[in-house]
């Protein structure tokens, strides 16, 4: 996608503050962030979000989440707990259009989100 702003940091085209990349995901700072570690995990592909995801491409889901395993445990927050995040859709918050994973930590999380 040409005018997607995370396959431009795929690309390397825009700058981020990455922490992990495999062959598969990329993950870095988020720039806005809502906790003292808050880190966005992305697919290389382009995935617009949760509803694109088939039974082809599901398989990155699994990754995903050992990655998100593996970037709590880097930062300390794996035995005091974290939240993973990802909005779908305009309804559900989402405001950049490729899939990704929030993972924040690093305080006490709230609930119900708003
Ligand atoms: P959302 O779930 O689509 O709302 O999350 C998008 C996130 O991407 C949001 O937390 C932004 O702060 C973050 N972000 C970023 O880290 N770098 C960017 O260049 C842009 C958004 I645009």
């Amino acid at each position: 996608m040409n005018d997607c702003i995370f396959c431009k940091i795929v690309k390397g085209e825009i700058p981020a503050n990455k922490v992990y990349e495999d062959e598969k995901v990329i993950a870095f700072e988020d720039i806005e962030p809502q906790a003292p570690v808050h880190i966005l995990v992305i697919p290389k592909e382009h995935i617009t979000s949760i509803n694109d995801i088939n039974e082809e491409n599901s398989d990155i889901i699994g990754h995903i989440h050992l990655v998100i395993k593996t970037i709590a445990k880097e930062k300390g927050i794996n035995e005091k707990g974290y939240r993973v995040v990802t909005n779908s859709g305009k309804e559900g918050g989402q405001t950049v259009f490729h899939l990704h994973y929030h993972l924040l930590g690093g305080r006490n999380m709230m609930w119900p989100p708003g």
